[in-house]
């Protein structure tokens, strides 16, 4: 968020915010659509992402699939003249996406607040807090011992808990195969978060309907891998994305997702620490990388399904991320996958796209699913991004429970899949 103006807040805030000096309003920044109809347009577009000016919450490779951008008012006249002399057809659909950001700001406090007052422990419609998150852990293992086991594998860079949370179906067999579950690398990806605490809902309250899932195999889940970024972005910079981790004397944070020793900064990642994709100072430079890569070794072995949720845009994506060649094994993947778009298109129509995240959305090498498969050793390595917000980047609080649900399906059916054949 290098070139975002950070201004004074004066925004009418509900119970539970805090007014911080340095919140970024976003005041007139603006949103566009914009569709890239041939190879040459893509490629202007891919060089325009390297701009830091502009925030690319999408840049899909495939011609025909929108790309949105964040542009800051400043930058407006040079990014629409720009791509007006190529002929790029655009659409500004948020005319004022600070305006947007406090209504949804104003909206998430207020179920937070009915939440609270209604001594639910957690609920879909509305996006939660590290602490409310880390309650709902509490008070699952207080309630279901037997099934849930909790544990603390290391700090974030501010000292937050990095928590995992294992569901077991209680049985007392140790050494089951594992489907390792994560989320929130990415701060500003809300929804990610979110669908971890679903699938955690799913599994342990709705035990019954999923008791198949947990027959054979634990699941180890760790719902938010960057809880640094994912505060900071509730209480200062909505679009931030990285780590917070200083650099540099102007710019903090890293790529999470760009941080991972496999061809480590080879495509698709920056050198420059105030980047959105910066790399870091060094492969693992990250305490919630190096967490994340000890917790995928502790399991090795019996890891056979690695998924980590983002957003957002529609997709499944497999290794490999740093190149456009596939794994030998990309059929099996593939076959995993698919279950899982297939199982949402039928359920609400739903159109996710399948493929190499190289292939379908970009290089960019140093992804925690690139190590997975070829480091950790587990066998099936997904990146499942979740779809977006109407105009925004996340789904309005209100839109939480349609794709939690939604989101739930095709990560159960994926998870069949691996279970019945692994
Ligand atoms: O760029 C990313 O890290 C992911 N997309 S996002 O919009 N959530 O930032 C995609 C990662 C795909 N995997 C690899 N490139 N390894
Ligand atoms: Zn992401």
């Amino acid at each position: 968020m290098f070139s975002k103006i950070v201004t004074l807040a004066a925004i009418t805030l509900f119970c539970h915010s805090t007014v911080h000096a340095d919140y970024t309003s976003y005041a007139g920044y603006k949103v566009y659509d914009i569709k890239a109809e041939n190879p040459s347009q893509q490629q202007l577009l891919q060089q325009l992402a390297n701009n830091e000016a502009y925030d690319f919450f999408t840049l899909p490779r495939i011609l025909g699939l929108p790309t949105r951008v964040l542009v800051a008012p400043a930058d407006q006249t040079e990014f629409e003249a720009t791509l007006s002399s190529s002929q790029i057809a655009y659409k500004c659909i948020n005319e004022n996406f600070g305006a947007t950001l406090e209504r949804e700001r104003a909206q998430n406090n207020l179920q937070r607040s009915l939440r609270t007052k209604s001594q639910r422990s957690i609920t879909f419609s509305a996006y939660q807090r590290m602490a409310e998150i880390d309650a709902y852990l509490d008070e699952l293992a207080a309630t279901y011992p037997s099934r849930v086991n909790l544990k603390t594998i290391g700090k974030s860079y501010e000292g937050q808990r990095l928590r995992t949370i294992t569901v077991s179906n209680g049985d007392g067999r140790a050494n089951k195969k594992v489907i390792l579950l994560d989320a929130g690398i990415h701060a500003r990806e809300w929804i990610a978060p979110a669908e971890a605490l679903y699938v955690i809902h799913q599994l342990v309250e709705n035990f019954a309907a999923n008791a198949h899932l947990l027959e054979n195999y634990d699941w180890v889940i760790l719902p938010v891998v960057n809880p640094d970024g994912y505060e900071y972005t509730h209480t200062n910079t909505r679009m931030w994305r990285k780590t917070r981790k200083p650099v540099t004397s102007i710019c903090s944070g890293t790529d999470g997702n760009r941080n991972f020793d496999f061809h480590w900064g080879e495509i698709g990642a920056s050198s420059f620490s105030c980047s959105d994709t910066f790399k870091g100072q060094s492969a693992f430079s990250e305490p919630e990388t190096q967490t994340l890569r000890d917790l995928m070794f502790s399991l090795s072995g019996r890891a056979k399904f690695y998924l980590t949720l983002h957003s957002y845009g529609n997709y499944l994506l497999y290794p490999w991320g740093y190149t456009s060649e596939l794994p030998s094994t990309w059929h099996d993947i593939d076959d995993v996958a698919q279950a899982g778009a297939v199982a949402i298109k039928k359920a609400t129509g739903t159109d996710y796209t399948v493929g190499s995240s190289t292939n379908v959305l970009y290089a960019a090498a140093g992804g925690s699913d690139d190590y997975a498969l070829a480091k950790a050793n587990i066998p099936i390595s997904i990146t499942m991004e979740l779809p977006a917000g109407g105009n925004g980047f996340n789904p309005a609080p209100e839109k939480i429970q349609e794709l939690v649900s939604e989101t739930w399906i095709g990560i159960k059916a994926m998870a069949e899949k691996v279970v019945t054949t692994y």
